[in-house]
């Protein structure tokens, strides 16, 4: 048989890199069949989503930037300053993370989803029309966000005005000055040439692009054990792979958009500059414990003691 696989970025791009993967490993060791359906193919990511729900997807890779939306507590990727922009420190995150693995599956439950994995996609950047350093000249600055209430809770904290926009509209929307800036990790930028669009990127430290894959439940609950492992391995080895893919990539996809770009400008802004973005944080996260409650901020003190332990591992 054949299961379908959708997720929301092209082939080559990471999404398309760890979903490859996961076919090459499931086929090796079964009889089962992967078609990939990668971005455009089925639609936007709450389209996906709701063919997973639906079942008429078996797997569907969607970034909690979406799914907070369906599953609130999934906004704690976006209080802002949470997690590490390190990729070591996160990959041990990610693997040992309690509130990933024993918590998260739970809420997906909920949602009729098996929660398969999250990982890593690497450091944020925002790339916007004109350059700034400080929230006050984002001031009437129009910045596409994901879908969720957080991240918009975030860009009004940071100065901005956030405008939450499905993916497929971004493009267009920068070019015709509806808005004047987007974020999202550096590959992304490059490989879906934002740099055409905006003129500055600004790396304030904020967060590190996090994804998940998860299965249809049902469909998921119905296989033998034997098929549920052949999935459970394949998802271990495809976040292994996608882990050292990403070695070098946000250096190299800065080098590209250089040689295509000459005139684009890189700012990392200095821990001083950063301090009211950081102090704004603050807020964000007791709007994040104000929309989700108890099990959102049991989800985020886990999260919190999780990350101080991969911290801890990577530093030793
Ligand atoms: O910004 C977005 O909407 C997209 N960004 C990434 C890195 N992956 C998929 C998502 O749709």
């Amino acid at each position: 048989d054949t299961w379908r696989y959708a997720f929301e970025e092209a082939m080559d791009e990471v999404q398309g890199i760890f979903a490859q993967k996961f076919k090459a490993e499931v086929e090796a060791n079964s009889d089962h069949e992967i078609q990939l359906f990668p971005y455009g193919t089925l639609g936007e990511s709450a389209d996906t989503m709701e063919q997973a729900q639906a079942g008429i997807l078996h797997f569907v890779d969607q970034s909690p930037g979406f799914t907070g939306s369906l599953i609130p507590e999934a906004q704690v990727f976006f209080v802002p300053y949470l997690l590490p922009t390190d990729t070591e420190t996160l990959a041990s995150f990610f693997r040992n993370s309690e509130a990933i693995n024993g918590m998260f599956p739970e809420l997906y439950a909920e949602q009729g989803l098996e929660l398969l994995t999250m990982f890593p996609e690497g450091e944020v950047a925002i790339t916007t029309k004109g350059p700034f350093t400080s929230p006050e000249e984002l001031n009437e600055v129009k910045v596409r966000t994901m879908t969720n209430p957080l991240l918009v809770e975030s860009y009004k904290a940071f100065g901005a005005t956030p405008t939450p926009l499905p993916w497929g509209e971004v493009y267009g929307a920068l070019q015709t000055n509806i808005i004047q800036g987007q974020e999202n990790p550096m590959f992304f930028i490059e490989s879906t040439k934002m740099y055409e669009v905006t003129d500055h990127v600004t790396m304030i430290g904020h967060n590190n692009f996090t994804t998940a894959v998860m299965a249809n439940k049902d469909f998921f609950d119905g296989l033998s054990e034997e098929d549920q492992q052949v999935i459970r391995n394949a998802i271990d080895v495809a976040f292994d792979h996608i882990i050292d893919y990403q070695d070098g990539l946000h250096e190299a996809s800065i080098e590209k958009i250089r040689a295509a770009k000459p005139s684009m400008t890189f700012t990392t802004l200095t821990e001083e500059q950063r301090a009211p973005f950081k102090e704004a944080a603050r807020e964000v996260e007791a709007r994040f414990i104000q929309m989700t409650g108890e099990r959102g901020q049991a989800i985020l003190e886990q999260m919190k003691e999780d990350l101080a332990a991969a911290q801890e591992a990577s530093s030793s």
